[in-house]
């Protein structure tokens, strides 16, 4: 027998969100039981819904079935009347009165999920992944994550940026370093990407404005508070750009947006959270020797290395310009050539130095972009400078061969950037399912 299917919608029961329009109304709610809270007489349950949690009441005078019934973490279809009730959250409960259970749990979570905060440490937060994000705060933490990338998104697509997706299995590294994983590929060496660099280069001379929200790997053997070894990078690129000035002024364009779109989808988490979003009008820019020796006299170090920056320096960094301008993000630009990968432009007039930047914000660098090289003959001169083998790079020198406009783009890691929004340490407070040098579990 055939069976046709036409896309009707399968909306079975109301949704939290509508709620408030049924009150003094019975209505049927699927959800899972989060807590139950006994009192005399009566019982608390909260129901966890997609996005909220609802207050329920459960008594013997109006329940048609046994509180012993429900469990917690049972997914349950409920039938319940919605009274108005002002000492709710919502301004109102459901008076429980029939249940279907649609299943149980076998065991309870060894980690309690439903108070305020998940009590534990962080080695179990996310070993008990499946379970602990269940909590209201954990999840509310993605649901954020989900707004920013809703916010670039829509600044992206309303700029004329066409989204792509890019190979992950490469043929060669694009950032150059010790940091990247080798796999076999059918014999052969290959590669997983350390950034979509390459490709989304190459788009460019295909659609001028691109970009790609996706995973990226980085073999880093150390366990820091801000490495990952698979993290979300957002890349943009764009083409016909006169300097890379005009990749910052659509970074700070991208960040408004991004904010304006928080307060606008994710007020509920934002409270849940406490979380205060930054205030972004301008963004100070300030030259990296400058930054260096800013740093150096306002706490009285002593300048180590003049190519880079340590982390201290760059929480020292977000101190001062926060106290002098008031931004919690700073543009720092002018990084020294040696720092750069082979892509990046060198200044006119002072080739030690690249026209690119990073941007920080709250003590920890968060993107890196810049300008590229875009003819044939420098990308490869530059290339031969630094004794790479130019022949493993054929496929990416053929965009610069047969022609590509001047053009710059910026790679900003979608979990610092979230845990610095947060106010988390840990990048892997805002990570789903961190990979790190000791975690590939859950
Ligand atoms: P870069 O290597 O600086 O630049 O990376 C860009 C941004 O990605 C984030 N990031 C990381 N996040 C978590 N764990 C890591 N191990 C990690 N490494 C980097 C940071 C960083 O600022 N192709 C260039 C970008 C460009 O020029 O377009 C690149 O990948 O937030």
């Amino acid at each position: 027998m055939i069976t046709m299917i036409n896309g009707e919608k399968t909306e079975r029961t109301v949704l939290p969100e509508q709620l408030k329009e049924y009150i003094g109304d019975q209505v049927q709610i699927h959800g899972s039981i989060y807590k139950i809270r006994k009192m005399r007489g009566f019982a608390f349950v909260l129901l966890r819904t997609a996005r909220s949690v609802v207050q329920c009441v459960y008594s013997e005078e109006k329940a048609e079935f046994s509180l012993e019934e429900l469990q917690e973490e049972s997914c349950v279809c409920l039938t319940a009347e919605v009274a108005a009730e002002e000492r709710s959250r919502t301004g109102y409960e459901l008076q429980l009165i029939r249940v279907q259970v649609l299943s149980s749990p076998e065991e309870a979570s060894p980690i309690v999920i439903h108070n305020k905060l998940v009590d534990t440490s962080l080695e179990n937060l996310l070993n008990y992944r499946p379970a602990t994000l269940r909590n209201e705060k954990e999840r509310a933490i993605f649901k954020v994550q989900e707004g920013i990338t809703l916010g670039i998104r829509k600044f992206l697509r309303e700029n004329r940026f066409t989204e792509i997706h890019t190979p992950k299995i490469v043929y060669s590294g694009a950032e150059g370093g010790a940091n990247i994983f080798r796999i076999n590929y059918f014999g052969k060496e290959a590669y997983l990407a350390q950034s979509p660099q390459f490709y989304k280069q190459m788009m460019v001379g295909v659609f001028e404005r691109v970009f790609e929200i996706g995973p990226v790997f980085r073999a880093e053997k150390h366990d820091t508070s801000r490495h990952l070894n698979e993290y979300t990078s957002v890349d943009l690129e764009m083409g016909y750009i006169e300097s890379f000035e005009e990749l910052m002024q659509t970074e700070t364009a991208m960040l408004q947006e991004v904010m304006r779109c928080l307060k606008e989808e994710c007020l509920p988490e934002l409270e849940l959270l406490s979380v205060t979003l930054p205030e972004i009008r301008e963004i100070p820019a300030v030259r990296f020797l400058e930054a260096k020796e800013m740093v150096a006299k306002e706490y009285h170090r002593e300048i180590k290395d003049y190519e880079d920056f340590e982390p201290e320096e760059e929480k020292l960094l977000c101190e001062l310009i926060y106290k002098q301008t008031g931004s919690e993000f700073v543009f720092v630009t002018h990084y020294p050539t040696k720092k750069r990968p082979f892509y990046a432009m060198e200044s006119k007039g002072s080739p030690e130095e690249t026209e690119s930047f990073d941007l920080l914000f709250r003590g920890l660098e968060i993107t890196t972009g810049g300008q590229r090289i875009h003819t044939y003959q420098e990308q490869l001169e530059k290339m031969k400078r630094l004794g790479m083998r130019t022949e493993l790079f054929e496929s990416y020198l053929m965009m610069h061969k047969y022609g590509m406009p001047p053009h710059g783009g910026l790679g900003l890691g979608l979990e610092r950037f979230t845990a610095r929004l947060l106010g988390y340490d840990n990048v892997r407070r805002a990570t789903l399912f961190p990979r790190d040098t000791s975690r590939l579990e859950p």
